[in-house]
């Protein structure tokens, strides 16, 4: 009687494995179906900004400029893009974008006593709606060079 019910509890327990590894394995399959059929819903994105004293990034006129690093970045169409920026220059902007429908000040960076800058987040998000190339802009009065320039204070999100 004993050996039964041990031989019975055994078979139980290899049917019970058996059927966790099939919907661990369908389970593994639904994933990869999901995967395919839908695009990415969420997407972040870190921007840091170094000012000209901070070496942010080099022009082509050889001088160091305040910049978003990056300017220049891709999203997934149809995806809630999050951006988090952390700015080290003690100075605000903005991420200004008709097309994106995004007009975000960034908060300046906080000084700190030692003569360094303490990099101050701000997040926004938009949705990257249609596929295309769409021009970003800081409008709050910087560096003058990086202002005019695509890849400093300015730049494009690319949306495919
Ligand atoms: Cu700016």
């Amino acid at each position: 009687m004993n050996r039964i019910i041990k031989i019975v509890a055994l078979a139980g327990g290899v049917a019970a494995l058996g059927l966790l590894v099939a919907s661990a394995s369908l389970a593994s399959t639904h994933a990869k179906h999901a995967k395919k059929a839908h695009a990415v819903k969420v997407q972040h994105v870190k921007i840091v900004i170094k000012s000209d004293d901070e070496h942010g990034k080099k022009g082509s006129d050889g001088k160091w400029h305040d910049a978003f690093l990056p300017a220049n970045f891709k999203v997934h169409k149809g995806a809630r893009v999050i951006v988090t920026v952390k700015n080290f220059d003690d100075m605000p902007h903005s991420f200004t974008s008709p097309s994106l429908k995004v007009n975000k000040v960034i908060k300046a960076g906080k000084d700190l006593k030692n003569g360094k800058v303490k990099g101050v987040t701000t997040r926004f998000s938009f949705k990257a709606k249609k596929a295309g190339k769409f021009l970003w802009w800081c409008n709050k009065p910087c560096d003058p060079w990086a202002m005019a320039h695509v890849g400093f204070m300015r730049g494009y999100v690319k949306v495919k």
